[in-house]
């Protein structure tokens, strides 16, 4: 009985609750539909409508193995939904890069929830999906899109990692001519679901290959990301250089042997072309070498033929290149040419002492020794050379010193010392030595 009271009471009293607070739920909400249509390696895409508003485009979001790997909108054209009387407009449609999701080799349970638009709550949509991503190596995916006498361009991405910018070699007639990275944007790759990010375009300049007029198959191959191996991107491409069409190979010349400017750096250069003449010209500065490490990038000049190069920091003892191309007006680039190259030497050697002394004297037939001091402010090794009356009595070399025969050497002769520096800077200076007969034996004496 006691039992029974108390009974009694506890549900007047929630009676009472629900009469001073009615639940909002009461209002009815429904949770949204839909469905989760397909996951694959590509993307994982779907649609969802809440039915108290059916026009509203819903927050989805996707789980992978049970956990919430993004959330996007549900705003993707789906006709269908409006063909089917499920909703007045199209834009309730969700779609995700798989790419993007960086899932780990194997299986996994693909799933994706609505955000309701009026409560918040999680609705599961229809269709849970099983997607395997794949342990094994996949190979790079691309395109060689063109190839013209001005550029060789497409694109490549990886599967295994579709955000990382692969290198790429262009092949002419199957041999390899360049390596670049294929980090160019191509915004249509997103777009596409391809990969997450642009970064995966490549594009080479044909005028840097040095193409001979003729036709050429071009090709590409992309280097795994993963395991290096190469693989062939789609579109071999018959490349024409056409003959003539082309401003000849600029001829550049630079200022010399050697600059003593650490600093500045000039060149000049011709080019023509007998049809659409020249509209443009570019140069590059580069080191050890016409190929060596590039110091200035392409620079153009607009039409200017030459260019007197400021402000840069130039190593002593180091040979620099100009590299010059031209542009007609076609819009074809000319072969690039190159100076001879220019080395950076700030001092000349500079001769300290001499021997012998100007004016000295010597018998004809002595064994004379000649010989120089001389210094280099940059520290060069200095070489050596020695003339007689102008001609070379010993050729270049590290000896400072000559030994001169004088056998038939009588009166004035100039000698002639020449240092150089090995880096093209040289001094000279001269001397003037005297030979004088040996003296006529002393007639033998008569003993009377
Ligand atoms: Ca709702
Ligand atoms: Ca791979
Ligand atoms: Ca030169
Ligand atoms: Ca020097």
């Amino acid at each position: 009985m006691v039992r029974n009271v108390f009974r009694l009471r506890g549900l007047i009293g929630v009676l009472g609750l629900l009469v001073l607070f009615p639940s909002p739920c009461w209002a009815a909400n429904q949770v949204p539909i839909g469905y989760l249509d397909s996951a694959d390696t590509t993307k994982i895409s779907g649609w969802t409508v809440d039915p108290d508003n059916r026009s509203a485009s819903l927050q989805v979001e996707v789980l992978v193995d049970g956990v919430v790997k993004t959330t996007v909108t549900a705003n993707q054209p789906r006709g269908d939904l409006v063909a089917a009387g499920i909703a007045p407009n199209p834009e309730h449609g969700y779609s995700v890069s798989t790419a993007g999701l960086n899932l780990a080799t194997g299986s996994h349970t693909v799933t994706a929830q609505a955000i309701d638009g009026q409560t918040g709550e999680r609705q599961l949509l229809t269709g849970a999906k099983t997607l395997t991503i794949s342990s094994s190596n996949q190979v790079p995916i691309g395109y060689l899109d063109s190839a013209t006498p001005q550029s060789i361009s497409g694109w490549t991405v990886d599967p295994d990692n579709r955000s990382a910018s692969l290198q790429v070699e262009v092949l002419v007639d199957g041999v390899v001519k360049t390596t670049v990275p294929a980090n160019q944007p191509r915004g249509d790759l997103v777009a596409a679901g391809i990969a997450p990010n642009p970064e995966h375009g490549y594009s080479v300049s044909t005028a840097g290959l040095n193409l001979a007029a003729s036709t050429y198959t071009v090709t590409a191959q992309a280097i795994d990301g993963q395991t290096g191996e190469r693989q062939l991107l789609t579109g071999s491409k018959t490349l024409v250089v056409p003959t003539g069409s082309l401003p000849t190979t600029p001829v550049v010349t630079d200022d010399g042997v050697w600059t003593a400017s650490a600093t500045t750096l000039h060149a000049t250069w011709t080019s023509s072309d007998s049809v659409t003449g020249i509209v443009e010209y570019q140069y590059q500065i580069t080191r050890d070498s016409s190929t060596g490490t590039v110091v200035i990038p392409w620079v153009s000049t607009s039409t200017a033929t030459s260019v007197t190069r400021t402000g840069l920091s130039l190593s002593h003892g180091v040979r620099y290149y100009f590299g010059v191309k031209a542009k007609n007006g076609a819009g074809l680039w000319s072969a690039i040419g190159s100076s001879d190259g220019i080395v950076v030497d700030a001092n000349a050697p500079v001769i300290t002492g001499i021997s012998p002394a100007d004016g000295a004297a010597f018998t004809e037939g002595d064994l004379v020794t000649i010989s120089v001091a001389a210094s280099d402010l940059d520290g060069d090794s200095p070489e050596y050379q020695f003339l007689v009356d102008g001609a070379v009595a010993r050729a270049w070399s590290s000896s400072a010193t000559f030994t001169w025969d004088t056998v038939g050497k009588i009166k004035s002769h100039t000698v002639t010392v020449q240092v150089r520096d090995g880096l093209g800077r040289q001094a000279e200076a001269q001397r003037r030595v005297f030979g004088y007969r040996q003296p006529p034996p002393l007639p033998a004496r008569k003993i009377e």
